[in-house]
Formats: C-alpha cells, structure tokens, sequence
C-alpha cells in the first residue's frame, strides 16, 4: 500500500475508536490515515466489550456499518440484579422512555469497520507503531513511527489519539496542564467464554458474599462470564469445575435457576480501573476513548464513551471543512468531559455497588443491600440506573 507522508487528521490506533473516527471523517470527506500497531488477526480477536448502547448502534448505522448488526445483534430490553438470594429486572424502554440495548461484541463492531475501511476507506497500516508524536503546539505536528522494519514520519493539520490506556499520544500533552484522576481496584475480572447457550435471556449482575458474578453473552450459543477474583489471580489455578462450582454460588437464588455448564473456550484475568486525563486535547492533538479515560467495565460503559468522543470530534471536523469553523474543535475537551465524568460515576457507582471489597466489613456489606433494595422498591432509583446504562442521547 502507498504510505502518506502527510494527511489531514492522523489517526494513531486501530480500536474501535480509531476505526469509527476514520469511517465517520471519510463519510464527510475529510482525509485521513489510520496507524494501527498489531496485525489485523490481533485487533479483531481482542474479546473485550459486549454492550452497545442506542446512540453507538445509531451512529454505526448511519455510518453504513449496521447490516450485520442488525442481522445478528441481540436487542436486550433489561438486565437483572441479583443478591440476597433474591433478584429484581431494571425494565429499560419503560424506565427511559423506550431505550434499549443491543449485544454485540467489541470484536464484532471491529470486524465490520475494518472490513468497510479496506473495501473503500482512507488508509488503514496494521503492524505501523507510533513511537512519538511531536508539535502538538505547532500547525504541523509529526508522527513518527515504524511500518515494514522502516522509521517513518507523518506530518499532519491534526492528530487524533485513539491508542487505547497504554498508548504514546497522551504524552504530547505537556505535563505541566495535563490533570490524571485515578483510582485501582483490589480486584480483578476473571473472564471466561464457553460453548453454551446462556442460561438467562437478559445479562444478570450478582452481588453475593463470595463476590461479584456477571453472566454475559456472544450469541444464542456462546455464553460469556465473569467473577470477581483477587488482583494477581493466575487463570491457571482455575479448573473448568472450580469456574462453574464458584458461579454457581455466586448466582444462587431462591426460587430455582440452573446454570447450564459447557466447555470453556477462554479464560484471562484483568485488572479494573478509573482514569481521566484532562484535557482531552491540546493544540492540534486530540485524545479519544481509552486514551483519555477508563471505566471499570461493570456500566458497560468504556466501548460506547470512546463512540461518543469520536462522534463529536467528527461533527467538529465536518464543521470545520464545510464551515471554516474550529469552534467544535476548541469546545471538544469540555464537552466530552461532561459525559466522561457521567460514565465514571456510574461505573464507579456500578462497582462499588456490586463487588466485595476485601476491606469492607458488614457495615459495608449492609449498605450495598440497602440500596440494592431500594432500586428494587423505587421506581426513582430504577430509572436511574437504566437511564445510565441504556446510555444518555450525545448532546
Ligand atoms: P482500544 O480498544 O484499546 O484500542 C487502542 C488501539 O490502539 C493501538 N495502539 C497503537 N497503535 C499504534 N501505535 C501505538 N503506539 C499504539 N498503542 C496502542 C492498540 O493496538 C489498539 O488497537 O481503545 P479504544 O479504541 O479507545 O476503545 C476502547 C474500548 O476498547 C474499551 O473502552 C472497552 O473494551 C471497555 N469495555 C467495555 N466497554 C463497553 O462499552 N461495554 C462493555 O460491555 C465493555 N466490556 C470492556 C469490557 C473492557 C474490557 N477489558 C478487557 C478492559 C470488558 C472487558 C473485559
Ligand atoms: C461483556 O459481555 O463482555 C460485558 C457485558 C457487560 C459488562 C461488561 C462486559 O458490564
């Protein structure tokens, strides 16, 4: 492939943000170049997400990258909460005002903006590693990276970071503005995929004394879980048995319910975390998504903020060439920082509500059933935790 030397806006990653930014802009008609660090296997297999709110469905609709979403997607109309032994459904269209959800996985979402960007998109470099990127300040900054075993620059008008909590672009940002806000969990997610249809129709979150469980879903035949486990678990000292056994428990609920087994496909352990960095940009360099900000994943949140960051940024770079005007560009950081902040109380409130922090004592124990039964008795709190989950409309 012929490789620029300069582009308009020089996207560095890949990711979902990366790659729905590149689709947005080449629909307006704005140039640009995507430089992605793995291989194209890689960044389709990656499994992470599986929500995607209306306004993520909606834009990835308008973008042409909705057939296949619409085909296979499962729309979900709630979720369920379970501790106690007992379990309550948050009903969201009727709590919302008629949103919704849709299953579909992060890799999914990938596969289809890839293949998309390929058929008939601006550039796209996979194995392309941004090693720095310079003059933020300036009207030209540089990238510079490696593609092919070659040293590398791209001169761009701007720069958008999409490159994911571990990328380089956030540095371009002097540290003398930058703000960082953070906090880490003493506790991870042990995630496993298994072939089996799931055993409930609608995601069920389980508060429970042995911790937090979460059963998700890929597909009417591939189930998806989680557990909370101690940072620093190793997957290894995990049999399938001891996975299901542990479930089992977490889930348990008077009344009858059966969690269907099946052999495990997958299994890996991460760690959680709250992150923003402020401002999200800084003369002509952008950051988007994960570069900017993590949520720890029990609001479903982090794939759908770096949808929302993206869409804005592409409406100020529409304006921009049609209208000469940078006030979209200027106004961005703000703006995306309200819903930013939004999504990480949530998910904060979301975490904290439902696992077991090793420290906490029964004092703790008692506050998290108390409000735990209060979206169960009030209609208030319910439509509080749909509206956030089901996903505010992007002002
Ligand atoms: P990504 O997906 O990390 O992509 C960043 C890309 O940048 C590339 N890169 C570089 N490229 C060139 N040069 C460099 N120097 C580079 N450094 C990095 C990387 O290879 C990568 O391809 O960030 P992005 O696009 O901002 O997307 C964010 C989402 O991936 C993330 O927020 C979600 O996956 C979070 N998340 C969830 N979000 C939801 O909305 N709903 C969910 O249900 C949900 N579940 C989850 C999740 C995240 C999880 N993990 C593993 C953290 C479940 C899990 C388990
Ligand atoms: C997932 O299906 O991977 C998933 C679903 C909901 C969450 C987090 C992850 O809150």
């Amino acid at each position: 492939m012929h490789t620029p030397n300069h582009t308009t806006v020089g996207i560095i990653g890949g990711g979902p943000a990366g790659l729905l930014l590149a689709r947005l802009l080449h629909r307006s008609g704005v140039e640009c170049v995507v430089l992605e660090s793995r291989d194209r296997d890689y960044v389709e297999q990656r499994q992470r997400a599986g929500i995607l709110e209306q306004s993520t469905v909606d834009v990835l609709r308008s973008s042409g990258a909705g057939e296949r979403l619409d085909r296979e997607a499962l729309v979900h109309d709630g979720i369920e909460l379970r501790w106690d032994r007992r379990s309550h459904r948050i009903d969201f269209p009727s709590l919302t005002g008629g949103r919704r959800v849709w299953v579909y996985a992060q890799t999914e979402v990938c596969k289809d903006l890839i293949a998309l960007q390929l058929e008939d998109g601006a550039p796209l470099l996979f194995e392309a590693h941004v090693r720095a990127v310079e003059g933020a300040d300036t009207d030209r900054p540089v990238v510079h990276y490696t593609h092919e075993g070659q040293d590398r620059t791209l001169t761009c008008d701007y720069v958008v970071g999409c490159d994911g909590f571990h990328g380089v672009t956030r540095d371009a940002v002097p540290e003398r503005v930058r703000r960082t806000y953070e906090r880490v969990y003493p506790y991870s997610w042990f995630g496993v995929l298994a072939d089996v249809p799931p055993s409930s129709d609608e995601l069920v979150y389980a508060h429970s004394p042995r911790g937090f469980a979460l059963l998700s879903m890929r597909s009417p035949t591939v189930s998806r879980l989680y557990l909370q486990v101690p940072n620093g678990t190793d997957p290894a000292g995990w049999t399938d048995e001891r996975i299901w056994d542990e479930l089992d428990a977490r889930f348990a609920v008077d009344g009858g319910w059966t969690l269907k087994r099946g052999p495990i496909t997958s299994k890996g352990v991460l760690p959680m975390r709250s992150f923003v960095s402020e401002p999200m940009s800084h003369g002509r360099v952008f950051l988007a998504g994960d570069a900017a900000h993590i949520v720890p994943p029990t609001g479903a949140k982090g794939l759908n903020l770096a949808a929302a960051d993206v869409i804005v940024l592409a409406r100020a770079f529409a304006e921009l060439k049609e209208a000469g005007s940078t006030a979209g560009l200027e106004a961005y950081s703000a703006t995306c920082l309200r819903r930013v902040w939004r999504a990480e109380h949530f998910s904060s409130f979301m975490t904290g509500t439902l696992h077991t922090d090793p420290a906490q004592g029964p004092f703790e124990t008692r506050l998290q059933i108390s409000q735990l039964d209060r979206i169960a008795a009030s209609p208030h709190a319910a439509a509080e935790l749909a509206e956030n989950y089901a996903g505010l409309p992007i002002g």
